[in-house]
């Protein structure tokens, strides 16, 4: 029987914390002390009730990233709601519809405060979760220092119109540090680093993919590397055959392990599927809209503020890319004119990225589109408001790279 939707009352408070990171005693940000933000939990279907007290000198607000909730809780500057200034309180409340994997960060200067630490895992559980060990989530994070091992004050233009601010300190923030062998265990993989993408080799496990961007596969995947783009989740079900490590291919790095001790007899069940969350179905004509992604270093001159434009525009355009009634289901073609990837991340929805004959794939929330490539994605546009379309590169969304949808 689904249990009666019960109230999960947080409060976060912003605040500088002092934390050690790549061998360096420094002063970073954080929730409550804690740096990153602490673990927030809640069972689909609760109504989560989050107070926001600013402890910076400066303003925030705090985005949900992949829950569909009201528009007026999304925690977005100009289109949503106003900066939470200092020593003000801001209270978010909403009901969490889906199972999975998401998380919480500042939506308010983005590419420095979530680059200093204002971003935490959020849980959401499902009726009945899967039945494993021990469930670990895993944050995939880097940061910039400068030669004495200090978060690099210095933000060059540069680094806005290339790949980003791609740091040097790299890491996996672990929840847990010991398992058995042969335990069965979820990982939940998070990549909250504002630029880097991550090519994420894991030994010592023996699974599948479950979920991405928090939704459930139809059929759970094996995997060998796991790219995961920033902003984009991946869930790992899966038996421990080793010390579990996290290695960047790309950089040639292990980042965080997990380390074994004894032994237990290992399952003989099969990875599950995890139950569906609620999803809709696209009916009708489709609206369809093209979205060109142009900018950066020797991509030329585009109109609005930037470096980076979408359609010719750089920084948020007067009006959205589609204004869609409620139900619509829309079409967007994105292509992708420049020498780097983005990923595009859509506010209060998921989507499904499109294969090439137009079946579609992976419902997500976020996609990467690699330099000089396209992907078409199928949303239906269920949930009313004003909904920002970024790259969630944040170096890039800070020169420019963002767009929005109505839905009425
Ligand atoms: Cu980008």
């Amino acid at each position: 029987m689904p249990s009666v939707a019960a109230a999960q009352n947080y409060v976060l408070r912003p605040e500088p914390v002092m934390t050690s990171l790549g061998g360096v005693r420094q002063e970073l940000l954080g929730f409550n002390g804690s740096w990153p933000g602490p673990e927030l939990r809640a069972r689909q279907g609760d109504d989560m009730r989050v107070r926001v007290e600013n402890g910076l000198k400066d303003g925030v607000l705090v985005h949900w990233h992949g829950l569909r909730l009201p528009n007026r809780m999304d925690g977005v500057n100009v289109l949503t709601q106003d900066v939470i200034p200092p020593d003000v309180s801001n209270d978010y409340r909403f009901p969490v519809p889906d199972a999975g994997t998401f998380w919480y960060h500042s939506h308010y200067l983005s590419y420095d405060q979530v680059s200093r630490g204002l971003f935490g895992p959020l849980i959401i559980d499902e009726q009945q979760p899967p039945d494993v060990d021990h469930d670990i989530t895993v944050q995939l994070f880097d940061m910039l220092t400068d030669d004495s091992g200090v978060y690099d004050e210095d933000t060059g233009a540069e680094q806005f119109t290339s790949a980003g601010r791609i740091g040097n300190v790299m890491t996996a923030i672990v929840s847990r540090e010991t398992v058995q062998r042969g335990d069965r265990v979820r990982l939940r993989l998070i990549n909250p680093s504002i630029d880097r993408v991550y090519s994420l080799r894991i030994n010592g496990i023996e699974g599948m993919i479950v979920a991405l961007d928090g939704m459930p596969l139809e059929q759970p995947r094996p995997f060998e590397d796991i790219i995961l783009a920033p902003g984009q989740r991946c869930d790992v079900l899966g038996d421990v055959s080793d010390e579990i490590t996290f290695a960047d291919d790309d950089a040639g790095r292990t980042l965080g392990r997990i380390a074994v001790h004894r032994q237990r007899q290992r399952r003989t069940t099969a990875i599950p599927t995890l139950p569906p969350n609620p999803m809709p179905q696209p009916k009708g004509r489709e609206v369809k809209a093209r979205l060109v992604i142009q900018g950066g270093a020797g991509g030329g001159k585009h109109g609005g503020f930037g470096t980076w434009a979408l359609n010719d525009v750089s920084g948020l355009p007067r009006e959205p890319l589609l204004n869609g009634r409620r139900g619509t289901t829309a079409r967007i073609s994105l292509r992708n004119d420049t020498g780097y990837d983005h990923v595009m991340h859509l506010h209060g929805h998921h989507f499904w990225e499109l294969s090439e004959n137009g079946e579609p794939g992976d419902y997500r929330d976020g996609t990467l589109v690699r330099a000089g490539e396209g992907r078409d994605i199928l949303c239906v546009l269920d949930n009313p408001g004003n909904w920002m379309f970024h790259c969630h590169m944040l170096s890039h969304q800070a020169d420019g790279m963002a767009t929005w949808l109505r839905v009425g």
